[in-house]
Formats: structure tokens, sequence, C-alpha cells
């Protein structure tokens, strides 16, 4: 068998998620290991003490350990699709929407996701700041097709697993916004092959102890 990279992943995670985009966009082979974030293994922990997902571990040991820094090894390897197009077009600005997505966007969505984990917090105060940040997204795509430009590329895939996350706090609020253009964008994202080849169940590698070819 040929020795690919290690994987270590959680289906439902969108950071993992959009790690595992940037992997099939880029034709990569990796070794799969799906974890439980209750349950997480010992050789996972061992491989980055952080203990989240997505973890990548390259043949020569190096391991890669944030979502981003993963699309972004996939993509240096071959990026067909031009992912990288709008970074080498304007890096600047897809370092500040990732950084405001992973940070801003990211902590408004968990407040009204799971407003119950928090203390003295107000979903809605939440997701209308979250709401924002989709209303400007809503506005880009009705001016060109995707946040990357006129294809879609790393921005889209590194934003589409939290937007549908958002979707899924409450779809009939989400629905009943006036976003068509975010809408379709989130729709076409959710009833295609790429999405469907990376949301796969898997056993966990704990239970099964087998790489699952990816
Ligand atoms: N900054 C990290 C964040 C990854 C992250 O927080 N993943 C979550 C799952 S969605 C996780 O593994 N959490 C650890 C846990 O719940 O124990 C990245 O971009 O990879």
């Amino acid at each position: 068998m040929i020795k690919t990279p290690i994987l270590w992943s959680f289906r439902r995670c969108p950071y993992a998620m959009r790690a595992r985009l940037a992997i099939k966009a880029s034709g990569q082979a990796v070794a799969l290991r799906e974890i439980l974030l209750r349950d997480k293994p010992e050789a996972f922990m061992a491989a980055s003490a952080k203990g989240t997902v997505p973890v990548l571990v390259l043949l020569d040991g190096h391991v890669i350990d944030e979502s981003r820094d993963v699309m972004f090894w996939a993509l240096s390897q071959s990026d067909p699709e031009g992912w990288l197009d709008c970074y080498r077009q304007d890096e600047t600005h897809v370092i500040a929407h990732l950084d405001a997505l992973d940070n801003v966007f990211k902590h408004h969505l968990d407040r009204y996701k799971y407003a119950t984990r928090y203390d003295d917090v107000d979903e809605v105060v939440h997701r209308t700041s979250g709401a924002k940040f989709l209303e400007t997204w809503n506005d880009i795509l009705g001016r060109q097709k995707g946040l990357s430009g006129e294809t879609l590329g790393l921005l889209d895939y590194a934003t589409l697993p939290f937007v549908r996350q958002f979707r899924i706090a409450d779809p009939n609020w989400f629905d009943a916004q006036e976003w068509p253009h975010l809408h379709q964008w989130l729709n076409m994202f959710l009833a295609s092959d790429r999405f469907a080849a990376i949301m796969h169940k898997y056993k966990p590698w704990k239970e099964t102890g087998e790489d699952i070819a990816f």
C-alpha cells in the first residue's frame, strides 16, 4: 500500500470540512481517520496535543493542526480549480476575510447556535451580529459568482461550512431572510457532488483501527 499523509477528522466539524474540501479539490490522497471529540484516541492527541480537528500528519512527520493551513498545504500541492487565485490576487483581503470569519463570525455563531452552553448570552444579539456578515456576503454574491471571484475558491469553501451551521441553528429563520444570493450559493454547495464526497459517514478509527483512503 502506498503511504499517504494522515488526516484526523470529524465529519460534522466545519473546520475539518473545509480541510476535506480542499484536499478533495487538490486530488491529494490522504488516509482519513474519523474521531469522536468526546473520545479522542491517544494517537490523535500524540500527533497534536491541541486536541482539535483537523490534524494532518505529513509523511515526514510534520504536523499541520490548523484547518486554514491544511487548505493551503493541499492547494499548494495541486490546485486544478484555481482556489488560490483569489489569494494570489489579493492576499490581504483573503487573510482579513479568514480572520474575521474564524474569530468574529465564529464567536457569534457559537453563541447563537449553542446559547445554552454560555452564561448570560442573548442568542438574538449574536444572531444579529452574525447576520451582518451574511448580509455583506449576500451583497458580494449579488455582484460576483463567489466570494473568491467569478469562480468559487478558497474563500467560498472556507466559509460555506460555517454558513451551513448558521442555517442549521434555525433553518426557517435563515430561509426567511432576504439573502437570495447567499441562499443560492449555499444551496448549490449543499446539493453538490463535492459536498456529498466529503460527508460520507465513517466508523471511528478507534473502533476499526483502519485508515480510509480519502
Ligand atoms: N483553529 C482550529 C479550530 C479547530 C476546532 O476548534 N475544531 C473543533 C471541532 S469543530 C474541535 O476540534 N474542538 C475540540 C473539542 O471539541 O474537543 C482550526 O482552524 O483547525
